[in-house]
């Protein structure tokens, strides 16, 4: 296809999909990142100096961003802030990143008529009951909870007023919790395997009923990489792999498959406004671009998960401190 401008590729998700990239196609790739406290160089490693170019730059600046675009034959917008307690402790990189980041990115797609692909939330379409028989689909009203999801929800609608306004070919993809290497020590999972690895005990928000829908982030990028090359302009696709499980049975699984006591956890503060429950049905991308998941056992995707952050130590290891000092500071 040409060179994809990969925002956001040196954080979780954006470092493998560039990966991804490299693996499934001939493009070349221009890493678009701000290097945040969510960013880590070393997410790229190894990759093809000659395939990969990283640009150091924040998307709410318009020139930085222009600069990058012009010339691209696609963008794919994975740069956000990413994390809902840093949402609840101070929203305002939220607005800059999430709203006016995008906003730029628009406005520099448009103007140089790039192929664009916006990477969000599930958590746009707010919370299920447990015992709802629905799953949040691509009908399904927007509802979001916290200033992290009311900031990705801004910038989905954004999206489809330049495509409805300016003709910008776009299209939009909603995807359920992520899990696998590379994930920052603040979410959930890498956090938990840490503390075990660390000797400490887990923390669970309130009692740990809230469900989340789990993807292994190999299967989130594949289903990008198909909507990127085959999917309808304008249309908005949701990603999910039916991994619903709540997440106490998380932390156990996790301190079961460590070798540790199931019961070798706490209950921490709740996260205030904290979701219940997000499910996925993921029947148009199913149907339509004829996508499947490959990781279809949860527990083994979060062995090899497991295996990964006890093999790269020197990985995580600069930000784990840092991260639970700002936890410390809210109890949790
Ligand atoms: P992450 O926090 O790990 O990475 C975000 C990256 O964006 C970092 O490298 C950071 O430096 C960069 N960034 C932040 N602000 C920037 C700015 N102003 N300019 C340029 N770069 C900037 O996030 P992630 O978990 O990889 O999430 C990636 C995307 O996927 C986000 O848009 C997020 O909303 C979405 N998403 C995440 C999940 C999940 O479970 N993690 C699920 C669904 C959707
Ligand atoms: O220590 C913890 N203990 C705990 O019980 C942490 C960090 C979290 N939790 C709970 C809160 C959630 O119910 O675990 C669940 C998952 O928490 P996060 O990893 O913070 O993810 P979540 O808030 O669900 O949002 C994630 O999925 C959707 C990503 O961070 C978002 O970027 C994505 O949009």
């Amino acid at each position: 296809m040409g060179t994809t401008v990969v925002t956001g590729g040196a954080g979780f998700i954006g470092s493998n999909y560039v990966r991804h990239l490299i693996q499934h196609t001939d493009d070349d790739v221009i890493v678009l990142d701000a290097m945040t406290y969510a960013a880590n160089e070393s997410s790229l490693a190894g990759l093809p100096g000659q395939r990969v170019r990283l640009v150091r730059g924040d998307i709410a600046d318009a020139e930085v961003v222009d600069a990058v675009v012009k010339g691209a034959d696609v963008v794919v917008h994975f740069a956000a802030e990413s994390h809902n307690d840093n949402s609840l402790n101070d929203p305002s990189p939220f607005i800059q990143t999430n709203l006016v980041g995008t906003f730029n990115l628009l406005e520099a797609v448009r103007r140089h008529e790039v192929r664009y692909h916006h990477i969000s939330t599930d958590e746009v379409y707010g919370d299920l009951e447990l015992d709802d028989p629905n799953r949040f689909q691509e009908t399904t009203p927007y509802r979001p909870s916290s200033p992290y999801s009311a900031s990705k929800a801004g910038s989905d609608h954004l999206v489809r007023a330049w495509v409805r306004s300016f003709d910008v070919r776009a299209t939009i993809s909603n995807c359920s919790n992520n899990y696998g290497p590379r994930q920052h020590v603040e979410k959930f999972i890498p956090r938990q395997i840490t503390n075990v690895i660390d000797g400490v005990r887990p923390r669970l928000y309130g009692a740990g009923l809230n469900v989340r829908d789990w993807i292994h982030v190999d299967d989130h990028n594949s289903a990008v990489l198909a909507i990127v090359e085959r999917g309808r302009i304008g249309e908005t696709y949701l990603i999910g792999a039916d991994g619903e499980m709540d997440n106490k049975s998380v932390i156990q699984m996790i301190l079961r498959l460590m070798g540790a006591d199931e019961h070798a956890y706490d209950h921490v503060n709740d996260r205030p406004g904290h979701d219940l429950r997000y499910a996925i049905d993921s029947t148009k991308l199913r149907t339509e671009l004829g996508w499947a998941p490959q990781y279809r056992n949860f527990e083994e995707g979060l062995a090899a998960t497991i295996d990964w952050y006890r093999r790269n130590e020197a990985w995580w290891r600069p930000m784990k401190a840092a991260t639970e000092a700002k936890y410390a500071k809210t109890g949790q």
